[in-house]
């Protein structure tokens, strides 16, 4: 049985996250619209054998040092990007595990909060009444290692507010 407070690691005060790198982010980003509950975009690393590859653009200077910053947090360098534009209270993300065949052993997933709160929430997939919530404030930081996909899943509800959030979620992918 995986004690999940030990092995996820949350600090509500990671980062500094003015409002400016929110609106610059949705200014600047080539947001992806393809799906209806939020936006995505790309960046870094492609899984390998991704035929998505070619929508994967270089890191921005902001994501590079953010990364850095990581770096001795996690004790590794994270080489892939993924952002998600919650537009509104509205927009959310479902109960879902990460695939983790693509990252690199003994890493995990590092979820970087700009903008409005949300909450993420954590439920064991054998016993779903065990579940834990998160308060994502701007600024946070909410590492989930490999080893805890399996078992438990984590969602984006949606919430009361006309406000938007992006999450920078770093990963560390294989690239051979
Ligand atoms: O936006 C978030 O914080 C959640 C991101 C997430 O669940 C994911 O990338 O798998």
């Amino acid at each position: 049985m995986i004690d999940i407070k030990t092995k996820i690691l949350f600090d509500q005060d990671f980062f500094e996250a003015p409002v400016e790198l929110f609106d610059f982010l949705v200014e600047n980003v080539k947001w992806d619209n393809s799906m209806r509950a939020r936006k995505t975009a790309r960046f870094g690393q492609p899984n390998i054998g991704s035929e998505q590859a070619h929508l994967y653009e270089p890191f921005f200077p902001v994501m590079e040092e953010l990364s850095e910053r990581l770096v001795p947090v996690l004790g590794y360098k994270s080489n892939n990007c993924f952002l998600n534009y919650y537009e509104n209270g509205n927009s959310k993300m479902g109960w879902h595990g990460d695939s983790t065949h693509f990252l690199e052993p003994e890493t995990g997933i590092a979820i970087l909060s700009v903008g409005d709160t949300r909450i993420f929430q954590i439920r064991r997939k054998a016993v779903p009444t065990e579940s834990l919530n998160y308060v994502l404030n701007p600024g946070s930081l909410i590492f989930s290692p490999i080893s805890i996909q399996e078992e438990w899943q984590h969602a984006i509800p949606k919430v009361v507010s006309d406000k938007g959030r992006i999450s920078l979620t770093f990963r560390k992918m294989k690239t051979g």
